[in-house]
């Protein structure tokens, strides 16, 4: 891996994981993403990934227009480079997935780089009464639910983006998702470097174990050499143990709502610029230094 001298904060405002009851902090209207968002952003966070959700429910919500209410606000208040999810939520279609980042065309894109189990289901022993009913049902339908994000799958997001000049996070939960992105990079469908995000701790995908995160880093290496910029997200409590072990072997960080709802022990993060504030720190006290939104372009070949 490209030694790199500066970090780049990521922050994940909303995602399609965690639902209402779960935080009052978890942000679900247009106003709400702006405002998390804008706040990340001025604590040092250089790229925002977002999704949309229903202002009424706050279910996942992957329409064009979802995305229209507030992603021209988020671009007029900051530098960071904006990244539209296609993970949409595991139970969307690849087309209904895609559509936000083919008609906004970004920075960044995420792409999803295999097929997982996700299982959200062990959080219902947590919570019990919930504001909305599709809230049990969304954690309960993952006990036989796959995320599918099949070769076909990939390449027509790829094809689909192709044209518009739109980099990827590849977000790879194992460590057949390197393999798989290998094998787009050999096809010469990928270019690089490859902004590779390795995530942590879904049930489904690799652990968080520091072996698990040396295995993902080894392997990485292997495969892409200096074709390759990493970061890491750790879900839920797993978040900052494994920010601090990666930032300190070179990886960029992602934080945000969206990954974790938690700011420490059962502390609600009030907002995902908290998670930055925190990460901040980690990669200071670790002696280095924020990129700047720019300074993130340099660094992943982004078109600016
Ligand atoms: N929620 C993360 C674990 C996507 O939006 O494409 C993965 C994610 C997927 O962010
Ligand atoms: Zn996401």
């Amino acid at each position: 891996m490209a030694v790199q001298g500066k970090v780049i904060i990521t922050t994940a405002c909303t995602g399609a994981i965690h639902t209402p009851t779960m935080s009052e902090y978890l942000p679900i209207t247009p106003d709400e993403i702006v405002a998390d968002a804008v706040a990340a952003a001025e604590a040092g966070a250089a790229i925002l990934h977002l999704h949309a959700r229903d202002p009424e429910t706050g279910k996942p919500d992957q329409t064009p227009e979802a995305f229209a209410r507030f992603l021209p606000r988020i671009k007029q208040a900051t530098n960071a480079a904006i990244n539209i999810t296609t993970g949409g939520s595991p139970y969307m279609t690849v087309e209904e997935r895609v559509r936000p980042a083919a008609t906004f065309k970004p920075e960044v894109a995420s792409l999803n780089m295999g097929s997982i189990n996700f299982g959200l289901f062990p959080l219902l022993e947590k919570y019990k009464d919930f504001k909305f009913d599709w809230e049990r049902q969304h954690l309960e339908s993952t006990r036989d639910l796959v995320f599918r994000n099949s070769f076909a799958n990939i390449e027509y997001i790829l094809e689909t983006c192709y044209d518009n000049d739109t980099r990827f996070e590849f977000e790879c939960y194992d460590i057949a998702h390197l393999y798989n992105l290998k094998h787009f990079a050999d096809r010469g469908l990928v270019k690089p470097p490859y902004f590779v995000q390795s995530v942590f701790g879904i049930l489904g995908g690799i652990g968080t174990h520091p072996e698990d995160v040396i295995h993902m880093k080894r392997t990485a290496d292997r495969l892409f050499g200096d074709d390759y910029r990493w970061s890491v997200l750790g879900a839920g409590s797993a978040q900052f143990r494994v920010a601090a072990q990666a930032a300190a072997m070179g990886a960029n960080i992602r934080v945000g709502l969206e990954d974790s709802l938690w700011a420490g022990k059962g502390k609600l993060a009030t907002s995902s610029a908290d998670q930055v504030r925190m990460a901040r720190k980690i990669v200071e006290g670790l002696g280095l230094e924020l990129a700047t939104p720019d300074e993130a372009r340099q660094i992943l070949q982004l078109k600016g």
